[in-house]
């Protein structure tokens, strides 16, 4: 028994001594309307006089009951028990003690309006029990002192309606108990004194819509709690001064749109928590005289504790004034997708990508801007596997990047290219690089002989990327740092008369990728011809439906003796640009010679690996 409840039992249980009433009712005075539209004083509504007191029950079970203009009591009271009851509250008082509920049983559908006034004393307010409840406020004031709840039971389905007035809510509100409830706001002030739960079981769903005016709370807030959770905010101001989760526990789905107005987040802001919850966080701008702002003045955590969050805007500004962690925990789940508007981590500490041992995380700029004056930190946990994508359309400045490798870990930086530009990340830091980089081509863009893209700069670079991938190149594991190009048939495609290959590199604190054409004989496009090469020919040597990497160098798809003079005309030769690589012969080397030399490659190779070799 609450503290509320208690004192409102030791009042009644006094209160009934001294009116020598003990042997009557245990909870005061029982009293049903009796049907019809009528005032709360008028004792003809009543079929037990006029609840008078604040442990007296009342029932409103048909009809509308009005108070204005008067101090009105009732220690429990119930809009819609069995059938349908309104109660109507222009001005005045309600004083309470107990309970106020609002369609109780299954057939129960109970609506409280509350147009101005003050409902007080009330312990618990039950919107929907087992039935349908509404409660509908445009005015005046109301305090619950402990659990608000809509939607209670299984099948029941409670609504609140806020446009006006003031809602205090001392300890809990739950939109969707076990049921269905939301929670609509288009004006008004909403303080939740205490948490705050939208679908808070399996089964349940809870919806709160907030349009204008303000909602506060106090405590953790949870969009989504063990069921379904669905928040959308157009407009108004939400402000958490604690903590919100969007998917807090296993089986739960959390979502929090936010298109308009005001978001702040205290302490924490985290969105997939526990393993097996979902939480999406999506922010749009979609008119411009209506801004979305979303202020996380804590930690921004995508995948906390196993679960998988998501983090999606498309416009906007999202301000993050501690770190950010995108696959935070252990096994979690974490995307971070910007294609509009801005993001902005301001604190110096890092996005961590991918932090938590055998977490995933994606972050994608595809458009917007991503400004952080802290590090970019890929793959910290071991095991885990990170992901950053940076369009050609997006702004990215950050302070550092740190791509980490070894233990299992995987990571994947991908860019574009096009004809007229490329993705670029500035950094006014160090940047440390490793795993593979992605080189997207947009537009079957093909670049030409000496291009080059400058893709990050900083204030100091080590490491290097250990692949380069690119839908322009074979996929050939040998093409490693060097991707060769796939040869377009066209005719205007401008490496159609020479392999070529990216080369990526670091000059000047800058990592560059040039585009260069590989000279005949160099299989492995490293700008140097030598046993690799070799073998990469002798492997394949008289096979056919083979690639530049096997050693088929003049592009019949046969390795013969042609492919093996090339190479031999290079042996040993660095640096040569295409031009300045004789083309492969039209007619064959004939077989002897071609014996000879395969055996004199054969000999140089492994004169070098005694050597090597010891
Ligand atoms: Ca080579
Ligand atoms: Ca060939």
């Amino acid at each position: 028994m609450s503290h509320a409840k208690f004192h409102g039992f030791i009042c009644a249980v006094v209160a009934m001594v001294l009116m020598g009433t003990l042997a009557g009712p245990a909870w005061g005075t029982q009293s049903a309307w009796v049907g019809g539209t009528g005032n709360w004083q008028d004792a003809n509504y009543w079929s037990g006089g006029v609840p008078a007191h604040d442990y007296d029950t009342a029932i409103v079970d048909g009809g509308e009951a009005k108070i204005n203009g008067i101090n009105a009591f009732a220690g429990i009271l119930t809009v819609g028990s069995l059938g349908t009851g309104t109660v109507l509250q222009q001005s005045g008082t309600l004083q309470g003690t107990n309970t106020l509920t609002l369609g109780d049983y299954e057939s129960g559908k109970g609506t409280y309006q509350l147009q101005g006034g003050v409902i007080g004393g009330f312990d618990g307010l039950v919107v929907g029990s087992s039935g349908t409840g509404r409660f509908i406020q445009s005015g005046g004031y109301v305090e619950i002192y402990t659990d608000v709840n809509l939607g209670e039971n299984t099948g029941s389905q409670g609504r609140v309606e806020l446009s006006g007035g003031t809602f205090l809510a001392d300890v809990e509100l739950s939109v969707g108990v076990q049921g269905a409830g939301s929670f609509i706001q288009s004006g008004g002030y909403m303080a939740v004194l205490g948490s705050m739960n939208l679908g808070g079981s399996v089964s349940s769903h809870g919806y709160a819509e907030l349009s204008s005016g303000t909602l506060y709370a106090s405590d953790l807030v949870s969009v989504g709690f063990y069921g379904q959770g669905t928040f959308v905010q157009t407009g108004g101001s939400c402000n958490l001064a604690s903590c919100i989760q969007i998917g807090s526990h296993s089986s739960s789905y959390g979502l929090y749109q936010l298109s308009g107005g005001t978001m702040n987040v205290g302490d924490y802001f985290y969105v997939g928590v526990d393993s097996g919850s979902q939480g999406s966080f999506l922010i749009s701008q979609p008119n411009d005289s209506n801004n979305a702002y979303c202020e996380a003045n804590c930690p921004l955590e995508l995948g906390q504790n196993g679960g998988t969050g998501t983090f999606t805007q498309t416009g906007g500004t999202v301000v993050c004034r501690t770190f950010v962690a995108v696959g935070s925990g252990d096994g979690s789940q974490g995307s971070l997708m910007i294609s509009g508007g801005s993001f902005l981590s301001s604190s110096g500490t890092t996005i961590s990508v991918g932090s938590g041992s055998g977490a995933q995380g994606v972050l994608n700029i595809t458009g917007g801007s991503l400004k952080a004056n802290g590090p970019i930190v890929m793959a910290g946990g071991s095991a885990s596997t990170a992901q950053l994508y940076v369009a050609k359309a997006a702004t990215v400045q950050v302070g550092g990047l740190t791509i980490n490798s070894g233990s299992g870990r995987s990571t994947k930086v991908s860019m574009e290219i096009d004809s007229n530009g490329h993705s670029f990340i500035g950094s006014s830091g160090t940047v440390s690089l490793a795993g593979a980089l992605n080189i997207q081509s947009l537009n079957n863009y093909r670049p030409n002989q000496g291009d080059a893209f400058t893709l990050i700069t900083s204030t100091g670079m080590s490491g290097n990327f250990s692949s380069l991938t690119s839908n322009l190149i074979n996929s050939d594991a040998n093409a490693n740092v060097m991707g060769l190009l796939i040869r377009d048939a066209n005719a205007t495609d401008p490496n159609l008369k020479y392999w070529s290959a990216f080369r990526g590199g670091v000059a000047a604190n800058a990592y560059v990728l040039t585009f260069q054409g590989a000279m005949a004989g160099d299989a492995t496009a490293d700008n140097v011809v030598n046993g690799n090469d070799f073998g990469a020919l002798a492997r394949n040597w008289m096979q056919s439906g083979k690639i530049w990497t096997d050693g088929d160098f003049n592009g019949n798809g046969t390795v013969d003796g042609t492919d093996f003079g090339a190479l031999a005309r290079n042996w040993g030769l660095t640096g040569l640009t295409p031009e300045a690589a004789p083309p492969p012969p039209e007619e064959p080397i004939p077989e002897p010679v071609t014996a000879t030399l395969l055996a004199a490659g054969g000999l140089a190779l492994l004169r070098g690996r005694r050597r090597f070799g010891g």
